[in-house]
Parts: structure tokens; C-alpha cells; sequence
């Protein structure tokens, strides 16, 4: 294969599932406008700043990671809802499971979920990562259905010199026996606010840096919402930032039940717990106390 295909943002949604499911993997150009890119740059930027290299060879000794990213930035709305890849991630994972429940026969759809986020910012000497497959974190087999669907949104320009991701496509078919080579894998190259979007199945690892100028992408996965998100969403992201995102953001940030049952408080939707909170941060209660202010009279 010469390369990964490249969509563009209109593209039918149900083109993009079908390269998905074919190849793993696929480039949207143009996945945010270059304000939203510009915004999360102010928002993020100073954090890589304040971020020595990672202290691991796997993580990368010339790489530096900035993870809560809901907790330092309240501008990923337009990334983690873009059409394609949140359309393509709940068209490839929240396929009705069938089940008796005595003698119904009935389907479930699970949720999806925010699993992990982090800006990766690749520096001049990384090495390549050991290409890899992010659903091992489900300690599952292969082939078989999807459990994960990552993105990766170019911060700045990827290219094979700047440790543009390497990806093996169509890996996500192969078996648990056959290993990844480095020559099977390609570079992904594409300029800021273009996206890759992959399964988790698919083997791919940061790329070698022979450059001077650092290589910065941002991801975030969604896995399935029956299982345990990577990162600690709950600890990660403060209550008064989740309040900051839209509906369809919180639960995907895990304020959400999975059915048939997973995730719920006092038997309800955790989602009732959120709004509910809401709505006393806004009457002014204490929400840490459950106290009002005292009414101050003249
Ligand atoms: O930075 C990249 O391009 C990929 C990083 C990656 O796959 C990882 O850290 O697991």
C-alpha cells in the first residue's frame, strides 16, 4: 500500500467505516478549522513547555506527554464530536449485542467512552516506538471486533522525518501470533489539523525525529463503555470542567450508564447525578458541603 487514504471532511460517513474496517486506519484533512487548532495550542501549549522528556524508553527519552486534557483545555468539543471520527467510532462499536433476559430476546447497544488523551510532542533524536496495538489494554484476542477508535490530530505538519505515526495497515486483521515488522509499517504525513483516525487493532508507534523542529499530535480514544477507561477520566477532569462540555461530551467523558447496567448510581444514570449538581453549583450551593450561601439581610 503507497499510503493511507485521505478523506475530506465531507466525506460520506459510511466510505470512511468502510476504510476503516478495511485498511485500520485513515487520514481526514482538514479534521478542525485553524482557529480551534490556534485555540488549542493557547490552551495547551504552555503545558508541553512545563513537561520534561518522558522517563521510560516505551513513552520515549526525546518525547514529552501532556495527558487531562479535558481537565486544561474546555475546546475539545468540535476534535472528539468531528462527524467522521465520532460517527465512524459509534458505527464500528455500538453494534446491538443480543441476550435473553428470561425469555426475551433482546439487543443491546453499548455506549462509547473517552478512554485516554494526551499531546505527544516528538523532539529531534526520539527513536521509533515499538509498533504496537492499543487494545492489548483490553487484553483481548485478534481478529475480532473492535473494543477502540483512536485519533491522532497533527498539532503541527507529520512527516516521515518528524515522527509522523508509523502504521501497519490493515494489521488489525492479522492474529496474535504474527509480529510487526518495521518495514511493513508507513509514516503518516500529513500538514496541522489533518487527523489519522485508526482501529485499535491496528499495530503503529511514534516515528523517529531526524529533525530540528519538534512533531506535536494530540490523541484521544474512544473505546467501548463496558470497559475500563485508560485514563481515569473521573480523577482526571475536574466536576466544574466536565460542566464545561456539552451533553454529548460528559457522557462521553463516562457520565453515562452502558447497558444493560453498567456504571449507574443510586440504580439511575449517573448523567441525572451530573445535572443535578449543575443545577446547585447554579443556586450557589456548596456542592463539596451540600450547604447554601447564608442569605445575607439588610
Ligand atoms: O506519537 C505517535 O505518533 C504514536 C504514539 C503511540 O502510539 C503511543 O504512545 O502509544
Amino acid at each position: 500500500m503507497a499510503g493511507l487514504i485521505r478523506v475530506r471532511p465531507d466525506a460520506d460517513l459510511d466510505d470512511v467505516v468502510e476504510i476503516l474496517e478495511r485498511d485500520g486506519a485513515v487520514v481526514v484533512e482538514d479534521f478542525v478549522d485553524q482557529e480551534t487548532l490556534a485555540g488549542l495550542w493557547d490552551d495547551l501549549g504552555p503545558c508541553l513547555e512545563s513537561h520534561s522528556y518522558s522517563d521510560n524508553w516505551y513513552d520515549g527519552l526525546r518525547t514529552r506527554r501532556v495527558s487531562s486534557l479535558f481537565a486544561r483545555t474546555t475546546r475539545l468539543t468540535p476534535v472528539v464530536t468531528q462527524r467522521l471520527y465520532l460517527g465512524a467510532a459509534r458505527a464500528i462499536m455500538q453494534r446491538p449485542i443480543p441476550m435473553w433476559i428470561g425469555r426475551s430476546r433482546q439487543e443491546m447497544i453499548p455506549t462509547i467512552q473517552i478512554s485516554a488523551t494526551q499531546l505527544i510532542q516528538i523532539h529531534q533524536g526520539q527513536g521509533k516506538q515499538p509498533l504496537h496495538r492499543d487494545d492489548a489494554l483490553h487484553l483481548r484476542s485478534h481478529p475480532g471486533s473492535t473494543s477502540r477508535v483512536q485519533m491522532m490530530l497533527a498539532m503541527s505538519e507529520f512527516t516521515a522525518d518528524n515522527g509522523g505515526t508509523l502504521v501497519i495497515p490493515g494489521s488489525h486483521h492479522w492474529d496474535d501470533e504474527r509480529a510487526p515488522k518495521a518495514e511493513e509499517a508507513i509514516p503518516t504525513e500529513m500538514p496541522a489539523g489533518s487527523c489519522l483516525i485508526w482501529l485499535g487493532g491496528v499495530y503503529h508507534g511514534g516515528g523517529r525525529n531526524v529533525t530540528t523542529v519538534p512533531r506535536t499530535g494530540m490523541t484521544i480514544s474512544l473505546d467501548l463503555g463496558n470497559l475500563r477507561q485508560e485514563e481515569n477520566q473521573y480523577l482526571a477532569v475536574p466536576r466544574e470542567k466536565v460542566l464545561a462540555y456539552p451533553e454529548e461530551v460528559r457522557r462521553l467523558l463516562g457520565y453515562d450508564r452502558c447497558p444493560p447496567g453498567l456504571g449507574w448510581v443510586e440504580m439511575n444514570d449517573p448523567y441525572i447525578m451530573l445535572e443535578d449538581e449543575e443545577t446547585r453549583r447554579a443556586a450557589g450551593v456548596d456542592v463539596a458541603s451540600g450547604t447554601a450561601p447564608a442569605t445575607v439581610t439588610g
